[in-house]
């Protein structure tokens, strides 16, 4: 996916992604994730797509809930307009030196739509120019384990079959420079895996040196 480098240079935050299957345990790394930086004095904050709190955002939880049924493209095009409406709220928090942790961006919307279908280079389209993050971590686990996990199922796409071509597709967008976590271990180990690349990349950032590119 094509996405915009940001600030060139002078300090400023750094934009983390976390991707991976539903229940993969994102949510919950990306609230340790926060706090280990805030200790370690790297002011930070969590974004999360969908952000389910705007206009957008309450239909996209209405389609997700199986409350509203809405055409493929057209909710591709949501999740995407989701995304384009945080963006200069994250740019201005990136230049301030905050930085974010964001759980599910752009990977997620080409990964899930692709899942159903839908053509690749279509499903990139709409996110061209959003900001590019300077870490994606995988959080990686299998279909199988993922669904065994608490609380599965509840909403539209939390099905095993489903899942399975969301991690076909998520292999196709992966690129070398995502950090692929294991995240079948404990929640501890997770974090471990995890923690030390966040920090380096919040220091390289905050040292006025781009990653992306
Ligand atoms: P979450 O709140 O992270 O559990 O995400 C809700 C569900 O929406 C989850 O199944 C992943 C899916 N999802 C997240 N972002 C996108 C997106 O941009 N496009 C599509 N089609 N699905 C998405
Ligand atoms: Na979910
Ligand atoms: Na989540």
């Amino acid at each position: 996916i094509h996405m915009e480098d940001k600030c060139r240079n002078g300090s400023r935050g750094a934009l983390v992604v976390l991707e991976g299957l539903d229940r993969c345990g994102k949510t919950s790394q990306s609230t340790r994730l926060i706090k280990k930086l805030d200790e370690l004095g790297y002011p930070a904050e969590l974004f999360r797509f969908p952000d389910r709190n705007t206009v957008i955002g309450m239909m996209i939880s209405s389609y997700l809930n199986s409350n509203s049924q809405l055409d493929d493209h057209t909710v591709h095009l949501l999740f995407s307009a989701n995304r384009w409406e945080k963006r200069s709220l994250m740019e201005s928090k990136l230049q301030s030196g905050i930085t974010l942790i964001v759980d599910r961006y752009a990977y997620s919307g080409v990964a899930f739509s692709a899942a159903k279908g839908l053509d690749i280079e279509w499903c990139k389209a709409p996110d061209m120019g959003l900001l590019a993050p300077d870490l994606v971590l995988y959080l990686d686990i299998s279909p199988e384990k993922a669904s065994e996990r608490g609380g599965y199922g509840g909403e539209r796409y939390e099905q095993l079959e489903f899942q399975k071509k969301v991690a076909q597709a998520y292999q196709v967008l992966r690129d070398a420079s995502w950090k692929i976590i294991d995240a079948s271990l404990s929640v501890e180990d997770v974090e471990e895996q995890m923690s030390g690349s966040v920090l380096d990349c919040a220091k390289t950032c905050r040292n006025g040196i781009s990653l992306s590119q």
